[in-house]
């Protein structure tokens, strides 16, 4: 009994680990549950059977009232800031002048924008979890950190030898992936719960909620960085000890770096800046720390800051500004969407004016009102959204908004269709609509007409000479040739460029038409099923829904576009005035290429592709990009610094392919050109 007690318990350790840690489930969850559900019947069976580390006691205390405090016997120390190449090189500056020469090694590892924790084992078991507080007392949320799924109850070494200090202090990050923030955000929507602003303050929040099954319902996980109280002999270099918490089964970054000259260390910096918005989880910098924990020591610590220690902070992506006004744009689809107009901001060396409110929804979620004082984000390349308002800065004279009943540009009614967020004109030929999807069409993702911006999309749609799409194949150049600044060579590379737009192919051109949830990957989807614009105008719900990657709404909202007598006759028109409406053949990988119905992880950095490039790529040769690597995994693509998933993929004996490789079998199936 206690044996087969003992087996189930260790059987889930594992798939935990693997699942939660590794990213690389063995089992299926069904065969998880079974598991789980034989050794609770055991345990309520044989209640002395239980024991705190048991994989079922991950929830179960009752709420509390009140947390415990905890005393740091380590302090938790925070962290210097720099924040550009001059700065670090101070810092190691200072680093080589205390420490008498300039041989020293540095490790790089990413900031989880989180909040950090201390979690104390005993004998291998979790004894308590507490927040880091103040840095001298925290607050004792034990009961929730052992709700974490990647966080060990039980340490049960991976390595042979590996030996388990008698007390071992793990210090780390709770945080939340941006894709389980987002999931979990949607559902707080949709059950009308207030949303969380980012996915640390979701993690915060979580952490402390005083009833554990609250915590457990949230997507949690932890980072480990660095061990605080030990017993016996630790490595003596940081990037061993976080080897050595690897080995122990803790989650630690696999991308840890150790650098020697500030070049190096910058070079680190840059390039987790680079990668940012390609991670699942927020960082807000680089930690950069003192790899030899003698001259750690040595080097000792100034009011709470370590000095061989400190981060590297990105540059702010969030700066607060006033709303001066509350702007309505119409969109492609005569959605009414409400823009501020902020006093301008520099934001990552790019001034912001504009930041979207997406909806009425969202005004009266973040509750703003013109003259509010807000936080504004501008990350990436994604347009600049308002984060929150600083309701403190209010005097009174602040005027709340509501949105029309009346589109702004042409006077007719705007609804708001049941299930629908967006407020909408209902005229069909709005003016606004129109230039919307005229500059859609001729843009870059869609037909690519050179020469062809938005700026002369508005133009034309405003002077008449566009009433729909097809009209750009039929202008009257006539008309054009009095426009001022359109001389005969504009003219005749306008008329060029719109001649060569004839020959794009199929999927640009669904992309082009502006049906609605229809971007660039849903119209490539389109255009690789049917071939054919004929074989798409024929296509019934179940045929669009059965297509891989289009879901119900999307298949919904494609079949309403393409019975819509007024859609069918423009599509028509555009036919009859030569446009191709077929797909390339070259474009054929999906069925026969290399990666064509392969399963394909990506792990590590790569030189000359994005993540996101990747992934779009593979998808186009027909591949499967998941995250995990499993004995279904064909492929493991491995950039630089690649971390667990490229052990595991050895040890399942997955194929590897190098950067290198991926190009080469990308050009061969046509979906990158070779260069
Ligand atoms: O990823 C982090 N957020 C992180 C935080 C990290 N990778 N390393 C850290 N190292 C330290 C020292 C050097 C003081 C042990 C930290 C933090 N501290 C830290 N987290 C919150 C305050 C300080």
């Amino acid at each position: 009994m206690t044996a087969r007690v003992d087996e189930l318990r260790d059987l889930l350790h594992r798939y935990n680990y693997e699942y939660y840690v590794l990213d690389a489930p063995t089992v299926s969850d069904a065969e998880y549950d079974e598991l789980m559900r034989q050794l609770r019947q055991l345990e309520s069976d044989h209640p002395e059977l239980v024991t705190p580390d048991s994989p079922t006691q991950r929830v179960g205390a009752e709420p509390s009232t009140a947390f415990g405090t905890v005393r740091h016997e380590i302090p938790m120390l925070s962290l210097s800031n720099v924040y550009n190449y001059d700065e670090i090189a101070e810092w190691v500056a200072r680093v080589h002048r205390l420490a008498g020469h300039e041989d020293i090694e540095f490790v790089t590892e990413p900031k989880i924008d989180g909040s950090a924790v201390s979690i104390l084992y005993r004998d291998g078991v979790l004894e308590r979890g507490a927040t880091r507080g103040d840095g001298v007392t925290g607050e004792d949320v034990t009961t929730n950190i052992k709700t974490i799924r990647n966080i060990p109850l039980r340490i049960s070494p991976l390595k042979k030898g590996a030996v388990i200090p008698g007390v071992l202090e793990v210090r780390g990050e709770i945080y939340m992936r941006r894709s389980e923030f987002d999931d979990l955000n949607r559902r707080r929507g949709e059950a009308g719960e207030t949303l969380f602003a980012n996915p640390r303050n979701a993690a915060a929040g979580s952490l402390r909620q005083l009833d554990p099954k609250l915590t457990a319902a949230r997507p949690l996980r932890m980072y480990a960085y660095g061990v605080g109280q030990a017993d016996g002999d630790l490595p003596a270099m940081h990037a061993d000890q976080v080897a050595l918490l690897r080995d122990l089964g803790f989650p630690v970054t696999d991308n840890a770096q150790v650098c020697i000259t500030v070049d190096e260390l910058w070079e680190q910096c840059e390039s987790w800046l680079n990668a940012r918005n390609d991670l699942d989880y927020e960082i807000d910098g680089v930690v950069i720390k003192v790899n030899d924990t003698n001259l750690q020591n040595e080097l000792g610590s100034v009011s709470r800051e370590p000095r061989w220690a400190t981060a590297y902070k990105f540059p702010a992506i969030q700066k607060t500004t006033v709303i001066e006004g509350i702007e309505i744009n119409v969109g492609r689809t005569g959605s009414l969407n409400p823009v501020a107009i902020l006093a301008p901001v520099e934001i990552g060396g790019v001034t912001v004016r504009r930041a979207t409110l997406h909806n009425e929804d969202e005004i009266e979620r973040l509750g703003v009102r013109i003259g509010d004082t807000v936080v504004v984000e501008r990350a990436g390349d994604v347009i600049p959204k308002i984060i929150s308002v600083i309701e403190e800065n209010r005097d009174g004279s602040e005027q709340p908004f509501s949105m029309p009943d009346t589109c702004p540009v042409c006077g007719a009614q705007a609804v708001r269709l049941e299930g629908e967020v967006a407020r909408e004109c209902v005229n069909v030929s709005c003016p606004a609509r129109v230039r919307e999807q005229v500059r859609h069409f001729v843009s870059r993702g869609a037909m690519d007409i050179e020469g062809f911006g938005s700026k002369l999309a508005v133009l034309f749609v405003d002077l008449g000479l566009i009433q729909d799409f097809a009209d750009i194949y039929d202008l009257d150049w006539n008309r054009i040739a009095e426009i001022e600044g359109f001389g005969d060579k504009r003219i005749e590379n306008l008329k060029q460029s719109i001649a060569q737009s004839n020959q794009q192919p199929l999927s640009r051109l669904i992309n082009a038409l502006g049906i609605r949830h229809i971007g660039e990957r849903n119209a490539r989807s389109l255009a690789h099923h049917f071939r054919t614009m004929d074989r798409l105008l024929e296509a019934t719900r179940e045929e669009l829904e059965g297509i891989p990657g289009i879901g119900s709404v999307v298949a919904e909202a494609v079949y309403d576009f393409l019975q819509e007598p007024r859609n069918r006759e423009l599509i028509a028109r555009l036919e009859k005035m030569g446009l191709r409406m077929d797909e390339d053949s070259v474009d054929t990988g999906p069925t026969d290429g290399k990666l064509s119905g392969k399963t394909v992880v990506l792990t590590g950095r790569m030189e000359s592709l994005t993540r996101s490039e990747a992934q779009e790529l593979l998808e186009r040769a027909g591949a499967q990009v998941t995250s995990s690597v499993s004995r279904k995994t064909d492929f493991v693509a491995v950039g630089a610094d690649p971390g667990s998933k490229a052990e595991r993929a050895r040890e399942l004996d997955v194929s590897i392919l190098t950067e290198d490789d991926l190009i080469a079998m990308l050009r061969d199936d046509g979906v990158l050109n070779p260069e």
